[in-house]
C-alpha cells in the first residue's frame, strides 16, 4: 500500500515567541518585575526593556502573522502583568492586554497556543524562595486558574511550563531560579518537584474549568547519541537522556519518576522530599499532548570523573557531568554560527522516540536557527540558511508522520525577531526582521525576510511545496 507523505488536515502551522523576549513595556500598565527583569540572563549583552516592542505593536505584528498564513501562534503570558507580585492583587490592565491580543488572533482565525509560564517567575515570589517555597505552587495554581477563567473561552491549547528541564539544568546559572544552599543540586531537584506539582494542578484545573481545551508540558527534548558503540558510552547516553529528557515527561505522563533518573538523584544525594499525597496529585493529572522544543540532538561519551566545569548556560551545547557523561561534537553534523549542531534526521529520531515512549499527540513548540542576519539595501534579508534549516526539519517531520507519529502542529522559533535568552537581539530567529541593534533601538520597523515568503507558501500548500 502506498504510504503518502503529507501533513494532516487542520495541521497547526504556527510560530512561537515568549513574553519577555518580544513584548518590551517591562514596567508599563502595572506590570511587576520578573526574575528576568532583575536577573543575569542578559548582563552586559542586552536588556529586555523594549525587546521587539510587541506590546505596542501587536496589531501590526498579528496582521503580518496573518499575511504569512499562520494557523497558530504560540506565545506566553507574562505572569507579572497579571499578578505584579506573583499572587494577590490582580492587574486588570494585564488581563485587558491579553484579551485584546487573543481577540486579534481570533479575528484572523489564528489559534492561540498559550504558555502559562516561560522563564519569567515573578521577582516577589523569588524573594520568598521561588520554587524552593511550596507556596509558589499555590501562586502558580492561582495564576493558571485566573488565565483559564478569563481566556479559557477562547484558548484551546495550553502549555504549563516552558522547558522545565532547562530551568533545572541551567536556570540557576542564568538567574531564572535561585539555589542558595550548600547542596545546590538537592535544592534544584526539590524545586523541580514543586514545578511538577504546580503543573499537575494546572492540568487538573484546566480540565475542570475548560472542557474541550487541551493542556501539556513543553520541555526541550534532544535525542541523545552515544559517541560510539562502546557499552560505557551507550550507558552514558542513556543516563543523560533519562535526566535531561525522560524525567520531565515520565512524571507528568506516567505519574512516576523514572528509575534511572531516581538512582542518579540517589547517588548525587539530591532526591527531593516527596510529601504524602504529592504523587497522587501528579498521577491524577493527565496531559492531553506533549509539546516540545527541538533545536538539535546531543552526543555524549562516558566520563571517568576526572573533573571539569559542567555548565555554560547554553542549552544545546553539552559539557557533561563528571562521572556520568561528557558532551562531544558529532562529526557528522554541521553547526550554526552559534555553535549549535544542525540535525534534521535527529528531529525525526526524536519524534519517533517520543511517539514510541508516550503514544500521545505531539506539538513542536520551538525549532529554528539563530543567526546574524544582514539587512541589505532595499529592506531585504536573504536568510536562505534559515529556509534550508526549516525545510530539512519539516521534510523529516513529514516522513515521521508517514511512519505513524501523531504530530499535530509545528511552531518554529520565532514568529518575529526577538531577544535571545542570553545572547541578545543579534542572534535572530524570526521570519520578520525587527530593525534594532543591541543598544540602538533605531525605528523597530518590521521587515519581511525571505523566509517569511517561503514559509507562507509552505503553509498555503500544507507542506507540499518545501
Ligand atoms: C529555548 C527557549 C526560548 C529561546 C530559544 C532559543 O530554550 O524556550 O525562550 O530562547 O531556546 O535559545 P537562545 O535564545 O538561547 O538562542
Amino acid at each position: 500500500m502506498e504510504n503518502k507523505r503529507c501533513f494532516p488536515e487542520g495541521f497547526l502551522w504556527g510560530a512561537s515567541t515568549s513574553a519577555y523576549q518580544v513584548e518590551g513595556a517591562w514596567n508599563e500598565d502595572g506590570k511587576g518585575l520578573s526574575v528576568i527583569d532583575v536577573g543575569k540572563t542578559h548582563e552586559g549583552v542586552t536588556d529586555f526593556k523594549v525587546a521587539s516592542d510587541h506590546y505596542h505593536r501587536y496589531k501590526e505584528d498579528i496582521a503580518l502573522f496573518a499575511e504569512m498564513g499562520l494557523r497558530a501562534y504560540r506565545f506566553s503570558i507574562s505572569w507579572t502583568r497579571i499578578f505584579p507580585e506573583g499572587s494577590g492583587k490582580l492587574n486588570g490592565k494585564g488581563i485587558e492586554f491579553y484579551d485584546k491580543l487573543i481577540d486579534e488572533l481570533k479575528a484572523y482565525d489564528i489559534e492561540p497556543i498559550v504558555t502559562i509560564y516561560h522563564f519569567d517567575l515573578p521577582y516577589e515570589l523569588q524573594k520568598k524562595g521561588g520554587w524552593a517555597n511550596r507556596n509558589t505552587i499555590r501562586a502558580y495554581e492561582n495564576y493558571a486558574e485566573t488565565l483559564f477563567k478569563y481566556f479559557g473561552d477562547r484558548v484551546k491549547y495550553w502549555l504549563t511550563i516552558n522547558e522545565q528541564n532547562m530551568i533545572v539544568m541551567f536556570g540557576a546559572f542564568l538567574g531564572m531560579i535561585e539555589a542558595k544552599s550548600d547542596n545546590l543540586k538537592k535544592e534544584l531537584y526539590q524545586q523541580n518537584h514543586h514545578m511538577f506539582l504546580a503543573q499537575a494542578k494546572a492540568i487538573k484545573l484546566c480540565h475542570e474549568m475548560c472542557p474541550g481545551a487541551k493542556i501539556g508540558p513543553a520541555p526541550n527534548i534532544a535525542y541523545v547519541y552515544p559517541a560510539s558503540s562502546r557499552p560505557e558510552d551507550v550507558l552514558a547516553a542513556q543516563t543523560f537522556s533519562s535526566i535531561r529528557n525522560w524525567l520531565y515527561l515520565d512524571v507528568p505522563v506516567f505519574g512516576r519518576y523514572n528509575s534511572v533518573a531516581w538512582s542518579y538523584m540517589e547517588s548525587e544525594n539530591c532526591v527531593p522530599e516527596i510529601k504524602e499525597g504529592d504523587m497522587d496529585i501528579i498521577k491524577e493529572a493527565k496531559p492531553d499532548f506533549i509539546a516540545f522544543n527541538y533545536y538539535s540532538t546531543a552526543t555524549v561519551e562516558f566520563d571517568e570523573g576526572k573533573g571539569f566545569k559542567n555548565s555554560t548556560g547554553d542549552q544545546q551545547i553539552v559539557i557533561g557531568e563528571p562521572g556520568y557523561y561528557k558532551g562531544v561534537l558529532n562529526p557528522y553534523l554541521e553547526k550554526t554560527q552559534f555553535g549549535w549542531e544542525i540535525d534534521p534526521l535527529g528531529f525525526r529520531i526524536t519524534l519517533r522516540e517520543l511517539h514510541d515512549r508516550y503514544n500521545l499527540p505531539l506539538l513542536v513548540t520551538e525549532n529554528g536557527l539563530g543567526a546574524y542576519d544582514a539587512l541589505e539595501e532595499g529592506d531585504v534579508v536573504n536568510d536562505d540558511y534559515r529556509i534550508d534549516y526549516l525545510r530539512k526539519h519539516i521534510e523529516q517531520a513529514k516522513i515521521a508522520i508517514s511512519e505513524g507519529v501523531n504530530l499535530i502542529g509545528y511552531c518554529p522559533w520565532s514568529a518575529i525577531d526577538l531577544v535571545s535568552t542570553h545572547q541578545g537581539i543579534s542572534k535572530r530567529y524570526g521570519f520578520i526582521y525587527v530593525n534594532r541593534d543591541e543598544f540602538d533601538l533605531k525605528d523597530l520597523r518590521r521587515i519581511k525576510k525571505k523566509s517569511f515568503h517561503w514559509y507562507k507558501n509552505v503553509i498555503a500548500t500544507n507542506g507540499e511545496e518545501l
